[in-house]
């Protein structure tokens, strides 16, 4: 039986998660907030603080620390409401594992806030940053491992204790996601440990460059998958009970999680398709499996509106698309999601693009960053406020009013908006040629540089309306945070949504449960993938003395 309210000392180590996950984002949105004005023109920054500095503090805070704090929270408090409350020495592991992440978080801000590391979230060799913010970072990894593996380990225990039986969905897909992110880590903690600390502190003198990078994309790539799962968690499994639905397929949902193991890892190179270093044959190699990563995603769509539609026509929908209209749209726990799937058919099909012969054309230029905010600033993030609304509340014991419930529409109308006019204006002024990674510049008043500014739809100033629009969003979700976790009336009745299967569904096969079978063909095809191209880096690739450009 699932324990309907979850653990006191469950709800701490969730929570803890959930409030530096806001943390970072208060301090990332406002860092967010100059870097458009700054690039639209609008604000001149003062001597102490630079662009980039900025850039890399956003970056790391939003992509790096906002993510995975969530994604743990929400993870962590699943695991205990489907999975059992969690024993006391795996509850302990996973606050050694929050400590860790912690003190790494401000280790590395602490050493962006000094200027001793400014080399924006990729820190791309030669960049060289102070070694304290790659110890930083690698103490924030780390501990992302050590708080995953608790709940793995929590996750074998009850298998091990219900022998023969089929383990909660929620579990599975927790283990796959931690599978997922502990698999792309190697990359980046094989870099970082043996390639920017020996380097940085000076025990070497040059950095191997095409090795550093490519080990880092070996991670860069499933990580953006590590944040999607949890939102496709929230699709599967949750949005069907908030619509009085049920889940439309375990299995496919099962596979799906799966099919994100074998394929999100051997593809790195797509992110490095302009750069020498890589031969053509493996770079296709790396595009064909690529294509093949959007399979799963595809799937999802499907699912979805087979779930939508299941639902609406149980509630009597006619029609073709009369479901359409079924869907509880003022319950801000349905709208943000729901508008969140919907930003991520352009954000999927970008990415697709990207992947084509049509990067050399967008690759670098601000079509990429408006990519981005179309995938993980979205589906992701939108998706992540909308679980916020009732997880805070189920985890403090109080519960989102309806008063609160409009505040979240606003919000989520207030994000969606904004989103929608920077990262179109992005989209646009990449095809335009406008580069990413770059301050407030007219290239000398050179007369292009100029019309990227103002004067039309898609230009810089846009870019910053829409940047504003975004900042006053992240703000309002703070306080909804701080309220939900202090202010709103106390309550026992907010609960962990989760769905039941629909009763006609195809039974689970065993082998979806199977992990040593996903995981070893998820190594051969690494092996596949990456073994020729990365022995030729090491033997070839050349050495770079560190630089400084700031
Ligand atoms: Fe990407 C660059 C290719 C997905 C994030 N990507 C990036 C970077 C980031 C990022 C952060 O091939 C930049 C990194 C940097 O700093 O340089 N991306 C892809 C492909 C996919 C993809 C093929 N990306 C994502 C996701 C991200 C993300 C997800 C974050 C979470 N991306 C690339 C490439 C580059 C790249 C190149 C490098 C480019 C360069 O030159 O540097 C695929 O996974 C996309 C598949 C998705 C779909 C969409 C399915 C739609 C669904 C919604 C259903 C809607 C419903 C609602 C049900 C096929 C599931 C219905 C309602 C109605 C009203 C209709």
């Amino acid at each position: 039986m699932m324990p309907e309210k979850i653990n006191q000392f469950d709800a701490k180590v969730a929570l803890a998660h959930l409030w530096m996950a806001f943390i970072a984002i208060f301090i990332g949105a406002t860092c967010g907030l100059f870097q458009g004005l700054v690039r639209g023109g609008v604000v001149v920054l003062p001597s102490w603080v630079s662009y980039y500095q900025l850039l890399t503090a956003h970056g790391v805070l939003l992509a790096i620390g906002f993510t995975t704090y969530f994604i743990l929270g929400f993870l962590y408090a699943g695991m205990s409401r489907t999975t059992g409350t969690f024993p006391h020495h795996l509850r302990k592991t996973a606050w050694l594992g929050f400590a860790s992440m912690t003190f790494g978080t401000i280790v590395a801000t602490g050493f962006i806030i000094a200027g001793q590391a400014t080399v924006l979230y990729t820190f791309y060799a030669p960049l060289k940053a102070s070694p304290w913010y790659y110890i930083g970072l690698a103490l924030f990894i780390v501990g992302s491992l050590v708080t995953g593996f608790a709940m793995v380990f929590h996750y074998f225990g009850w298998r091990k204790q219900h022998k023969g039986q089929s383990t909660p969905i929620f579990g599975h897909m927790t283990v796959a996601t931690i599978f997922l992110w502990a698999i792309s880590c190697i990359g980046v903690v094989v870099t970082v440990l043996f390639q920017f600390i020996p380097w940085s502190f000076g025990w070497v003198p040059t950095i191997n460059v095409v090795l550093s990078r490519t080990l880092f994309w070996y991670f860069g790539h499933p990580l953006v998958y590590f944040w999607l799962l949890p939102a496709y968690m929230a699709w599967y499994v949750v949005i069907p009970k908030i619509i009085g639905g049920k889940m439309f397929s375990d299995s496919l949902a099962r596979l799906v999680f799966l099919l994100f193991i074998l394929f999100s890892i051997p593809v790195g190179a797509h992110h490095q398709l302009q750069e020498a270093g890589i031969s053509q044959g493996w770079k296709y190699l790396q595009v064909c499996l690529t294509t093949m990563v959007a399979l799963p995603s595809l799937m999802t769509a499907f699912s979805m509106f087979a779930t939508f539609e299941i639902a609406g026509r149980a509630k009597g929908a006619k029609g073709l698309f009369g479901w359409f209209k079924k869907l509880p749209y003022n319950d801000v726990r349905f709208l943000a999601p729901f508008i969140a799937m919907v930003f991520f058919i352009p954000g999927g099909a970008g990415g697709i693009v990207n992947n084509s012969a049509m990067d050399a054309m967008v690759h670098n230029t601000l079509w990429i960053v408006g990519h981005f905010h179309i995938t993980v600033g979205t589906p992701v993030a939108l998706t992540f406020f909308g679980l916020t609304y009732w997880l805070i509340p189920y985890l403090t014991g109080r519960k989102l009013t309806p008063l609160m419930n409009k505040v979240g529409i606003i919000q989520t109308v207030l994000w969606a908006t904004g989103m929608a006019i920077m990262s179109t204006s992005m989209h646009l002024m990449g095809i335009a040629g406008v580069p990413r990674r770059t301050a407030y510049t007219t290239y000398g008043d050179h007369p292009t540089a100029l019309n990227w500014l103002s004067g039309h739809f898609a230009s810089e100033h846009t870019m910053a309306v829409g940047g504003a629009l975004l900042f006053m969003a992240a703000m309002l979700m703070v306080y909804i945070v701080l309220h939900l976790s202090f202010w709103a009336p106390k309550s026992d009745e907010t609960e962990f949504p989760i769905s039941e299967v629909a009763s006609d569904a195809e039974h689970t096969p065993k082998l979806l449960e199977n992990w040593k079978v996903w995981i070893a063909l998820c190594f051969i095809l690494i092996l596949i993938a990456y073994t020729i191209p990365v022995v030729d880096m090491i033997n070839n690739g050349p050495g770079s003395p560190p630089i400084r450009t700031w």
